[in-house]
């Protein structure tokens, strides 16, 4: 099958949930909708592939275990067992029988073996590392699960920890996932956080060496331009070569306890720029600058930080603020090597702008720009220096010091070293001790830890680190099209057949984890020649991807149990029936935007379910023509919404069709047209009227109808919107369009909601303009 030519497929994913035991109202905004769009799509006359599954490693299940003795296999199950039929409650056709669950071994056996695949060829390696570590939680995290210094989950202050540790190396990527993000129809925003996030700079790296000494100091820097100016140099607290300049430095009781103290901190108050700065002085050594011989002083302080750049850097006081603060207390030189067009003094506050060099002997004269490289340049020639990219991503840590995870399959011997463990899947044992001692639970148990070489033959033993769960959800879009297979992590002519995903609905939380994750394996995989190349020409996984916003209580807080304002989706669906929920979850706000709960809309979503009943007593079979233009365009409409993923005012204009209908009279044919696009929104409502009206066969098999522009554009207007006298919006409308329909249409722009919600007052000049004033 060729890509992109041949419409015959479509796969709408959703991201997996994780198996908690209940799918919240947020969930319900993520899958109900996406369900409209997955039934439009197949409506539409593709094999659209909908899958579910559900993603059950992780903490809760284990935290389970520890507090209340439940088996966390149980625990995961059961949970699974209760959403699959909340997910039948809601009446959406995701296929469940595909049987997706992360923390099966028929599962975690592929994850096991990918995690090999990279193993073997370089992209999963061993490391002793300054890793997250939570004290709590007593487990290492991503930097992406420690926000704001504090651990994700628990909220305790993170701190740092040396420890071996499994990675991955997506920083080998780093350029190829800047470079895709242009291949893909994503949210800017998004984007925009991967991009932040890789955080790639442009600059030098520059050694100086230490003064009567073979040892030498690597800094990388974005100013190469500034370095005659560079009067000290900073060194990380925990930078390795504090420890190897110990027998020069002459104060080291004092260097000693500020690496101690250093310690205690987060790096969120070491980077914080309102702080204080501190330091000690490495007194007994000094650093020799590169391109002028000078020796400068060398200290350690905490506002350098080890895991970036090369944990060192030459300090600029007058032209970096934080390295003039520095200099200003510890009463260092300030030498201004930039002048920018207007006068400054850089003994009152640092330059940080442009300008040319000065105090730089041959270099004197140039734009910073292009001194930077000239500088690098010359420093190259004496390899003391290159032109150098730096990037704040690191490598992916995956190890997790916790039981409910994808065991890592290495065998540790003494003679053959790191044993990749083929025989899979390395399964979790039962016999483990819950509680959290900073190591893994697994490595209580000896039948698992204690295990012969698969190489030698002789004693050795198993790694018991889990990996990150992030790693199963890295390649579970893949298992989808091929669940049960026990040969192959899928079959590729499947993956050929269904991938890449056409469209991806989640929410905007996962933007640089899971989404930056997903696309790294899809490289790697590829390289690995784990898939198909002619099906993932952009070597992106997830073609289009769009996030849903997120649904306030009734009292336009975010919903928090304390707070006692959550909605809860089953008992909803009990007392007003599925349809009348997944229609209001459509036509409470702009989809990307969410907004508050509101019981009323509830109300007014049924009524329209209610009337729409009714319409089967007024059929009538002598009804005029005329009504074909308001049926045509309201098709238009709800089309192109959905397919924008608009589905509020697909749903408004739905309401309006009916009440026209109802004004205006309708026949059999009519109303069968406005129950075929009406059946992704109220599947249930639509099927039990279509049956009525005696149809034998679904009305979900039915095609989806087509429009007759003709028919719509005779009589469309645009519509001026304004709020208050100011153009705010315009839109396509029908020229005889009343005052109440007008105001609907005009309620249901994001641009206007932004400016006003309820006008008090309504100026409305037919087929012209509305103006609301609030
Ligand atoms: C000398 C210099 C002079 C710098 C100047 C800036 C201005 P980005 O753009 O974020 O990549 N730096 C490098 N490693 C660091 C570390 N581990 N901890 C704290 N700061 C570090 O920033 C690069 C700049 O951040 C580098 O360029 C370095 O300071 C600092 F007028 O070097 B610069
Ligand atoms: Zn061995």
């Amino acid at each position: 099958m060729v890509k992109g030519k041949n419409k015959s497929k479509f796969y709408n994913l959703v991201m997996l949930p994780y198996s908690s035991g209940n799918l919240h109202i947020g969930h319900w905004y993520n899958f109900a909708p996406a369900d409209i769009y997955s039934r439009f799509q197949r409506m539409q006359g593709f094999d659209v592939l909908a899958p579910m599954g559900f993603d059950s490693f992780g903490l809760p299940a284990e935290n389970a275990a520890i507090k209340s003795n439940i088996d966390p296999h149980k625990w995961t199950e059961d949970n699974i067992a209760y959403m699959k039929q909340q997910l039948a409650e809601m009446n959406t056709i995701y296929d469940l029988s595909g049987e997706v669950v992360t923390s099966r071994p028929d599962y975690y056996k592929w994850t096991q073996w990918l995690f090999l695949k990279f193993f073997k060829n370089g992209l999963a390696y061993r490391a002793e590392v300054p890793a997250n570590w939570c004290p709590s939680c007593q487990t290492v995290l991503a930097n992406e699960q420690v926000i704001n210094g504090k651990c994700e989950r628990c909220d305790s202050e993170v701190i740092q920890k040396k420890i071996k540790q499994w990675m991955f190396k997506i920083t080998k990527y780093a350029d190829e996932l800047i470079s895709g993000l242009d291949k893909i129809d994503w949210p800017q925003k998004t984007k925009t956080s991967q991009l932040n996030w890789i955080g790639k700079s442009q600059g030098a790296s520059i050694k100086f060496f230490v003064a009567d000494s073979k040892l030498s100091i690597e800094v990388f820097t974005t100013r190469a331009d500034t370095l005659f100016g560079a009067t000290y140099m900073v060194l990380a607290p925990e930078h390795q070569l504090v420890q190897q300049l110990r027998d020069k430095i002459t104060n080291w009781k004092k260097v000693e306890k500020y690496i101690t103290d250093t310690q205690k901190k987060t790096e969120i108050q070491r980077t914080d720029l309102d702080k204080e700065k501190t330091g000690v002085e490495l007194k007994g050594v000094k650093a020799i600058n590169p391109i002028n011989n000078q020796e400068i002083p060398i200290f350690i302080a905490d506002y350098v930080l080890l895991g970036y750049g090369t944990g060192a850097i030459m300090a600029v006081p007058a032209h970096d603020d934080r390295d003039w603060e520095f200099a200003k207390k510890f009463k260092l030189p300030i030498i201004e090597v930039i002048q920018g067009t207007e006068e400054t003094d850089v003994q009152q506050q640092a330059y940080i702008g442009e300008g040319k060099m000065i105090n730089s002997e041959q270099f004197d004269g140039l734009d910073h720009k292009e001194g930077a490289k000239k500088v690098a340049e010359q420093l190259r020639s004496k390899e003391l220096g290159d032109l150098a990219v730096n990037y704040k991503m690191r490598d992916w840590i995956i190890s997790r010091q916790r039981y409910w995870g994808a065991p890592i399959p290495i065998i540790y011997c003494d003679k053959c070293g790191e044993v990749p463990d083929e025989k899979l899947p390395v399964q979790l044992p039962d016999d483990v001790d819950f509680k959290p001692t900073g190591e893994s639970p697994l490595a209580s148990s000896d039948k698992f830890v204690k295990v012969k070489c698969p190489l030698c033959g002789g004693e050795a033993s198993r790694e018991t680190d889990t990996m990150d769960t992030f790693v199963c959800s890295s390649w579970y879009f893949y298992r989808y099209v091929d669940p049960n297979n026990d040969k192959e992590f899928a079959d590729q002519q499947k993956i050929q057949d269904l991938l890449p995903v056409d469209m991806y609905i989640g929410g905007a939380e996962h933007t640089v984890m899971h989404l930056l994750y997903a696309r790294f394996f899809c490289k790697a995989m590829l390289d690995l020649g784990l898939l198909p190349q002619d099906t993932f020409i952009d070597r992106e996984p997830f073609l289009k991807l769009r996030h849903q916003g997120i649904i306030l209580g009734p009292d336009r807080q975010k919903m928090s149990k304390s707070r006692g304002n959550v909605v809860d989706p089953d008992q909803l669906v009990k007392k007003y029936g599925a349809d009348v929920i997944r229609m209001y979850l459509c036509f409470m706000g702009p989809y990307d935007q969410g907004g508050p709960w509101d019981p009323k809309g509830i109300m007014g979503v049924k009524r329209f379910l209610d009337k729409v009943e009714g319409l089967l007593q007024g059929i009538n079979s002598k009804a005029k023509k005329s009504d074909g233009k308001i049926l045509h365009q309201s098709i238009k409409k709800v089309t192109e919404d959905i397919e924008g993923l608009n589905f509020n005012t697909a749903v408004s204009q739905l309401m309006i069709l009916v009440n026209k209908f109802v004004e205006s009279g309708f026949n059999k044919v009519d109303l069968e047209k406005l129950l075929i696009i009406l059946a992704p929104f109220a599947p249930e409502t639509t099927e039990k009227l279509w049956q009525q009206l005696g149809n034998k066969d679904s009305i979900h098999d039915q095609p989806w109808p087509d429009f007759k522009e003709e028919l719509i554009k005779e009589d469309e207007v645009e519509l001026v919107i304004q709020v208050n006298g100011k153009v705010r919006d315009r839109v396509k409308v029908s020229a005889d369009i009343s005052e109440d329909e007008a105001k609907e249409e005009a309620l249901a722009s994001t641009k206007v909601l932004k400016w006003v919600k309820q006008p008090k007052k309504i100026i409305f000049v037919p087929g012209k303009l509305i103006n609301l004033v609030g």
